[in-house]
């Protein structure tokens, strides 16, 4: 069975708290239950997990090695400035799918970097929170051609 391991990273737990017109009104666990029922219904072995420190996510990524077939990885502001977690998915040998719920390249200039982009096999930007069941059923499709 395919395992697939969806990380969010910092301040992605106040999801639905604030900020509505960028970020929807889900909240995280909202999210993450039909993330796992989708994946789950899908055939696949799902896990979530949301950190707002940067070595934790470096961990979680450590952890997958061996673990996980997939990430699917919102990380957050850190997208924009961690090369410890670039390093991370440099080392994860599974695919990697970036998401961003709001789109980064039509807001300020310092999210228009990002660190994962070049590991990532695909990324998925602007499409609300329905990104995570678009990244979810891409990835399930993209372990099967393995
Ligand atoms: O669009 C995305 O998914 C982002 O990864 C979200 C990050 C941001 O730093 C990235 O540039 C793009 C911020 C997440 C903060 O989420 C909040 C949600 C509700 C209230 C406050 C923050």
């Amino acid at each position: 069975m395919m395992r697939i391991l969806i990380l969010n990273g910092p301040n992605l737990n106040l999801l639905g708290t604030r900020e509505p017109e960028i970020y929807g009104s889900e909240t995280l666990a909202d999210i993450d239950v039909y993330c796992l029922k989708i994946g789950k219904e899908l055939g696949a072995d799902m896990s979530s997990a949301q950190s707002n420190h940067e070595g934790e996510l470096v961990d979680l990524i450590q952890k997958a090695i061996g673990e996980c077939d997939g990430i699917i990885i919102n990380a957050g502001a850190y997208t924009h400035t961690s090369v410890a977690i670039h390093d991370a998915l440099r080392a994860f040998p599974g695919k990697v799918i970036e998401l961003h719920i709001s789109n980064p390249h039509q807001r300020e200039s310092f999210r228009h970097k990002s660190f994962i982009a070049p590991l990532a096999d695909a990324v998925i930007l602007g499409l609300g929170t329905e990104g995570y069941e678009l990244a979810i059923k891409a990835m399930i499709d993209s372990l099967k051609t393995i």
